[in-house]
């Protein structure tokens, strides 16, 4: 059975699943129980797709794309794959007679917290789009048991709550106990001649960790095709564990087992930012490690080519550089067990690799100091020493005397591995997550590269999957679309454009706003229950939602409202058009200045909000624990679109194409996507303002800002500046960390630089706003124009450009 025929049946493979799962009557059933009987019976639906997609594969011997991050941020399946499988009616028919609201039941599933932020979400679009497209594509990462933390403010601050979103079960995995493998971590490596008159590697007193998959089903649209996700679990082996205590030592014993079961415990709280720590380099070579023997081991048992040709049948791809050791682990396994010579093996990895880039922060890139890296997996170094030799000898052979140029490529250099340098060398294919951003890699990140291989390095711009990020989220617009351009766009995003026709026609434009008015209804709803407080559904909803980044400047938003603030507060005749500002956001538990910001927003809010005569005509919010879920709240309730980085900080973005995809307006800089985005849609609609790329380049190079000359200039900015530090925001609270980043660290983001034009950029916001059609025009072109940053059109320059994979029917 591969899917309901009607509600009849529906209800009666529900009500025989109850009573299996629960064995309860189906009265008593709490709404996570249906949520789950739910999501069992899916999974049941699944199972078929599933194994006959994996036997087409291997029959047909098709290429397949291993795609390895370390984070996947799926958000809810259950709703997605209903979906995908063209069975959401019949479901919420059939739970309707049984007395259950559909709409109430998919929010008892816990958002699976496996990701940060942009990085983890676009993994989890990347795997959708592979399974829509029928491509042969799997994800590969790390089962933690702790998701990143739910955020809690309390007194305006940020509180970190552990989320162990797997306690009550995830219906949605399947553990494959015989497919585990082994990872060995210490003990000492070494070379040694071989009988043959060569050298082997001699790698003893090492300790074994057991890596064990869990499946998760990754399902297309409405074509049969069922992708894996596979979610490694570090596990004590028991024969070591029962070897330790047979010794007598049942200290290093439990040892043992707590420092095995520490590797999957935590996702790593960190976004663009890293700290070296021992735990995530386990974590980063465990996954590689688990991940890599599997995909070796089906190689041979059903793909069964030579492993010289691993290439033609596998592509593996590196998302950012915390799986770059596949590197050398590809190297360590065809040479070690394998038995293939070190340029062979060489051939063969480059050949399989491909990198992308996701930041140019220098204080991003990861870097491990030689010393931990060696005694935590010594033979992966003498690997990497030896592709490092060899590669600065080529180096310097071709370059002779040029020594910033062999430091700007080496992968050991100053004590550090560079995982960058190791990614770009032992790839075949680089390439970065918007234009602009692409281009910077080449100008001066890694330009030293860049001249090496130039043919390595492209651009492939991000996409956002439009499955969850319009039909799923916004069931209101797709209905709409539907009604006017036809359904094709559902299966060909770009089919979108056909908006265009109907974008200067009012009755279509009538309807769009009633759309958007609905789903700000559902969002001030929302709001109202959960946090009691009331927001204005006919105000000019604006949201900043992402990390919270000094480089995201939210900082700068914030300033905005309260500067609006005092203009009011001076003003009591003035009028202005009522606005909502929301925010929401995590800050890395160890970032003070982020943590700072939140607080500030929180402190700014109450100041606005308890304002009688100011709230009427703003309101501030800052929303709780925002994550995937809120996020499908949020995007369709959007007026305007907060994408205001630093020029050339932001990668990409991607939360800019979520709003754009439902009729939101960008209020952004030259940075990331946005320079698509605007290419897109034209000056017309969207606003653009603030210093550009080359701008910001030309004042960190040669000097010429002072954040102190805007503040002593300026006296709107000596108001807000002034009010940061006097206590004059409530409770004498201060914000010293943030006063001394703008004032004393000279403003590294250029907010108070950037600040005028932001604040006529929302005058702008404000004038085009009250021109009614016109601003649903821009909507409507928005809308049109979105297919482009489908993440369907990304994956396809992904698999033909980079990959060579076709479809494969299933
Ligand atoms: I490196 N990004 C992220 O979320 N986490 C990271 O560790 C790193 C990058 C983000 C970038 O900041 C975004 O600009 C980008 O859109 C996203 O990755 C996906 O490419």
């Amino acid at each position: 059975m591969n899917t309901w025929q009607d509600k009849e049946e529906f209800k009666s493979e529900f009500t025989k699943k109850a009573h299996i799962l629960w064995e309860k009557d189906l009265p008593d059933l709490t709404p996570n129980e249906v949520y789950q009987t739910v999501a069992f019976m899916v999974r049941d639906l699944v199972s078929e797709d599933w194994i006959r997609t994996n036997e087409t594969y291997a029959e047909e011997k098709a290429k397949q794309v291993y795609y390895f991050s370390i984070e996947f941020l799926l958000g809810r399946l259950l709703d997605s794959n209903l979906i995908g499988l063209g069975m959401e009616d019949v479901c919420r028919a059939g739970l309707k007679d049984l007395g259950w609201d559909l709409d109430r039941i998919i929010p008892e599933e816990r958002d699976p917290g496996l990701g940060n932020g942009g990085l983890g979400r676009l993994a989890a679009c990347f795997i959708d789009s592979l399974a829509a497209l029928q491509l042969p594509g799997h994800g590969c990462s790390i089962r933690y048991q702790y998701g990143l933390f739910n955020q809690r403010i309390i007194d305006d601050q940020q509180v970190e709550l552990p989320d162990s979103w797997l306690a009550d079960g995830f219906p949605w995995e399947v553990k494959k106990v015989d497919k585990a493998v082994n990872v060995r971590f210490g003990g000492n490596a070494y070379m040694r001649p071989s009988e043959d008159g060569g050298l082997e590697c001699v790698y003893e007193k090492y300790s074994s960790v057991r890596a064990v998959p869990y499946d998760v089903p990754i399902v297309g649209y409405h074509n049969h095709t069922v992708n894996t996700l596979r979610l490694w679990r570090a596990e004590y082996s028991r024969e070591d564990m029962y070897r330790e205590l047979s010794l007598g030592d049942r200290h290093r014993a439990f040892h043992y087992k707590n420092s095995v079961q520490l590797i999957s415990r935590f996702l790593y709280p960190e976004d663009s930012t890293e700290e070296g720590r021992k735990l995530r380099l386990m974590q980063e070579y465990f996954m590689v490690s688990a991940g890599l023997q599997s995909i070796v081991r089906y190689y041979k048992k059903k793909i069964k080519e030579s492993l010289y040709k691993f290439d033609q049948y596998i592509a593996i791809h590196i998302n950012d550089t915390h799986p770059a050791l596949v590197i050398p682990e590809l190297m360590r396994i065809l040479m070690d067990e394998e038995g293939l010579s070190w340029d062979a093996a060489w051939n063969v990895t480059v050949r399989t690799v491909a990198y992308t880039n996701h930041t140019i922060l220098p204080e991003a890139m990861e870097r491990w100091s030689i010393p931990m890296f060696k005694s935590l997996l010594p033979r992966i170094y003498l690997i990497v020493e030896e592709l490092n030799r060899r590669w600065l000898a080529e180096v310097r052979k071709r370059f002779p005397g040029d020594e910033d140029k062999a430091r700007d490529v080496a992968v050991l250099w100053d004590g550090q591995v560079h995982m960058a340098h190791l990614a770009v060398l032992g790839s075949h294919s680089v390439n970065g997550v918007a234009e602009i951003h692409s281009q910077i890699l080449k100008d001066s990140t890694l330009h030293q590269f860049y001249t090496c291989f130039p043919s390595r390095f492209s651009n492939k711009t991000n996409g956002v999957s439009h499955r969850r990020w319009l039909i799923q989220s916004n069931p209101q617009l797709a209905g709409l679309l539907d009604d006017t351009i036809g359904p094709d766009w559902r299966l060909e995003a770009k089919r979108l454009i056909d908006v265009e026709k109907f974008s200067k026609d009012p009755a279509f434009l009538e309807r769009l706003a009633q759309v958007k008015q609905t789903r700000k209804y559902i969002l001030a709803d929302y709001i109202q229950q959960k946090y009691e407080v009331k927001v204005d559904p006919a105000s000019i909803f604006d949201i900043q939602i992402k990390r919270i980044h000094l480089y995201k400047r939210q900082l700068l938003n914030i300033l905005h409202v309260l500067h609006l603030y005092y203009v009011l507060k001076a003003n009591p005749r003035m009028q202005i058009t009522p606005r909502t500002f929301l925010f929401g956001g995590k800050a890395a538990a160890g970032y003070g200045e982020a943590k700072q910001t939140i607080k500030l927003i929180n402190v700014v809010a109450r100041l606005v909000n308890n304002d009688r005569r100011i709230r009427k005509q703003m309101r501030v919010l800052f929303l709780e624990n925002y994550n995937v879920s809120l996020g499908q709240l949020l995007f369709p309730a959007a007026d305007v679109s907060e994408q205001i980085s630093t020029a050339g900080k932001e990668a990409s973005g991607t939360g800019n194409m979520k709003f754009m995809m439902n009729g939101a307006i960008t209020l952004g800089t030259m940075d990331g996507a946005n320079v698509e985005i605007h290419r897109e849609v034209g000056d017309d609609n969207c606003v653009i303002f603030g210093l550009r790329a080359n701008e910001v380049m030309d004042y960190y190079i040669h000097g010429g800002y002072s954040s102190w000359n805007m503040y002593s200039e300026d006296a709107d900015i000596r108001q807000i500046m002034n009010s940061l530090v006097d206590g004059s925001l409530g409770n004498g609270e201060s914000f010293g960390m943030l006063y001394d980043s703008l004032l004393d660290r000279n403003d590294e983001f250029f907010v108070l630089k950037d600040f005028k034009p932001y604040c006529q950029a929302q005058q702008e916001i404000e004038r085009r706003y009250n021109k009614r059609l016109q601003w649903l025009h821009s909507s409507a072109v928005n809308i049109a124009h979105s297919g482009y940053f489908s993440s369907d059109r990304t994956i396809r320059q992904y698999a033909s450009g980079i990959w060579h994979l076709k479809p494969v029917k299933s």
